[in-house]
């Protein structure tokens, strides 16, 4: 019986490299995951996605891979992670692993056969192309800058949405849907919950590949070509022959999935249990994310999204990941950080509608880094992009200046676990800069402290779970939303729910006593009738 266990899961997403290194190599490992098990069982957190720990060279840090049954050994061993797996289960905590088969990596023994022989079967488990004269196959451009396409010694082209060194897997090969239905399977053999599935709306391609008209010559970004039709076909498949035999989690990316097609994607029926909301993923174009209208345009994004999706499917919520910027840079100006506005975006979307995801030193306050220079950054789309944005004559400093602020290095600094050197993440050097406000900012001082950020999260969490029955199902629905700069909303089921208020401004506002129970608030005091700067309060009734 499916009993849709992750409808009252809170979900902790872990960036293998930069979790925990227990050996001073500088890179997180397995073995460090499971020293730290302690503290997210503490936290109260039910499920670690764990990004990427596959045989990988690590091009895009995982996310191209080179064997799926072979965990990198720069993490330890498939026996580490066996062990991990063990270790998390005795905590009743579940681990997904990320799921990567839009592409894999250039290196993948399947790629390296299909670039030496064209007549080989693993030839038909790509797109290659081959043209008259001499000329890319379109004019699409990819993810991470430049052409789609890339060539072979021998003159063909393979296909990539990503890097070149990530070449595109053809779905269209049945043999080779079969091979990732096995790998799945294997995985979920292991005993893991589930999956976490990357980049999945590209999977299925426009088989013209014709080129697509755009301005002054420009590419055609590949990113427009999500969800294409008969996509429905491998997603179906894909659910039948793997996740439907278990009883697992799959939390899909799946960028490009609008409104009209959410529940295809995540509906009852749907070919996941849920995808990413990414909706009101930040504040981007807002030159004041202080100003009542900022806040006001943010909210009307988030109850246009959850009021849609929360009568149609389960969504995933979050406010940070492994590609995005720390949320307290981007829903807030630097001089209001602090522990109640970090408290108040937690509350904002702790109880939206669905499961929760937190991303690791999210609920510590981590920010975002000042990079001073591209050759600090690690990520191959900040550092490809730089380069061809900086190719077409565009200013240095300001490209640096947008990575600098929505750079997806941002999320992968080391988690900052103490004030010692490199933040207590490893005795070695870190193989990517710590930020440097790990003295103030880290774990250890805000684990004992009952008024920490950390605490909070931890309440937060121990709510949810107590609200299971209300969480799994209660109608979502906007409150006062006449209060400007207010973000107020509720859940309801037979009477019974969670009230949600919370003041997004820094100023106080003047609200009304409300007639129930305050379970959960950012300040000591509750019972004004104002709401103190960035105060948030849940109710239950
Ligand atoms: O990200 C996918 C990704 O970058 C796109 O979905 C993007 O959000 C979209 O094109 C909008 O521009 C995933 C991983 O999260 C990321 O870390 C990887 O680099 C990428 O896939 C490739 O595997
Ligand atoms: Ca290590």
């Amino acid at each position: 019986m499916k009993n849709n266990w992750w409808k009252e899961s809170v979900v902790y997403q872990i960036y293998p490299q930069s979790f925990m290194d227990s050996n001073g190599d500088g890179i997180g490992d397995f073995n460090g995951i499971i020293r730290k098990l302690d503290y997210l069982q503490n936290l109260g957190v039910d499920v670690l996605w764990i990004c990427p720990m596959y045989a990988s060279p690590l091009v895009d840090n995982g996310y191209d891979i080179s064997d799926y049954y072979k965990v990198n050994p720069i993490f330890g061993t498939n026996e580490d992670m066996e062990h991990l797996i063990d270790e998390a289960q005795k905590r009743k905590i579940k681990i997904i692993l990320d799921l990567v088969v839009n592409h894999c990596s250039d290196q993948h023994e399947w790629f390296q056969k299909a670039m030496k022989d064209p007549n080989c079967e693993e030839a038909s488990y790509f797109y290659f192309q081959t043209t008259e004269n001499d000329k890319e196959p379109n004019n699409w451009r990819s993810n991470f800058g430049g052409s789609v396409w890339s060539r072979l010694p021998d003159g063909r082209w393979y296909y990539h949405t990503f890097a070149k060194e990530q070449p595109d897997l053809n779905w269209e090969c049945k043999e080779l849907r079969q091979k990732i239905y096995e790998m799945i399977n294997w995985w979920l053999e292991k005993g893991i919950a589930g999956f976490r599935i990357d980049a999945i709306t590209f999977i299925k391609k426009d088989l013209s590949f014709a080129s697509r008209p755009t301005n002054d010559g420009e590419r055609y970004p590949v990113e427009n070509l999500t969800d294409y039709k008969g996509i429905g076909t491998f997603l179906d498949e894909m659910k039948e022959q793997c996740f439907d035999k278990y009883n697992c989690m799959t939390v899909a990316e799946a960028p490009g999935v609008d409104d009209a097609a959410f529940e295809r994607y995540a509906g009852k029926n749907g070919y996941f249990s849920m995808i990413f909301d990414f909706g009101w993923e930040n504040m981007e174009g807002e030159n004041d994310k202080s100003s009542i209208h900022a806040v006001e345009r943010w909210k009307k994004k988030i109850f246009t999204h959850v009021s849609h999706n929360s009568t149609i499917g389960w969504s995933a919520i979050f406010l940070e990941n492994h590609d995005q910027s720390r949320c307290l840079n981007k829903f807030l100006e630097r001089e209001n950080i602090s522990f109640y506005s970090a408290s108040a975006l937690a509350s904002i979307y702790f109880f939206l509608y669905g499961t929760p995801f937190i991303y690791q030193g999210q609920e510590i306050g981590m920010t975002n880094v000042k990079w001073k220079n591209i050759n600090d950054m690690d990520d191959i789309r900040a550092k490809r992009t730089y380069e061809e944005a900086v190719g077409q004559g565009k200013d240095p400093d300001e490209v640096l200046a947008y990575f600098s602020e929505l750079g997806r290095d941002n999320a992968r600094t080391p988690m900052q676990w103490d004030d010692s050197e490199s933040g207590g993440f490893t005795v070695g050097k870190p193989w990517i800069k710590c930020n440097d406000n790990y003295r103030t900012i880290n774990a250890q001082s805000q684990v004992n402290d009952p008024n920490s950020l950390y605490n909070y999260y931890k309440r937060l969490i121990q709510c949810y779970h107590d609200h299971a029955d209300i969480v799994r199902q209660a109608v979502f629905r906007p409150m006062y939303e006449e209060y400007q700069g207010l973000i107020a909303y509720e859940r309801e089921v037979n009477g019974k729910g969670l009230l949600v208020i919370v003041n997004f401004t820094n100023e106080k506002l003047m609200f009304q006593k409300i007639d129930q129970k305050c379970v959960l608030c950012n300040y000591h005091e509750t019972e004004s009738e104002w709401l103190q700067p960035y105060e948030a309060r849940i109710y239950s009734k």
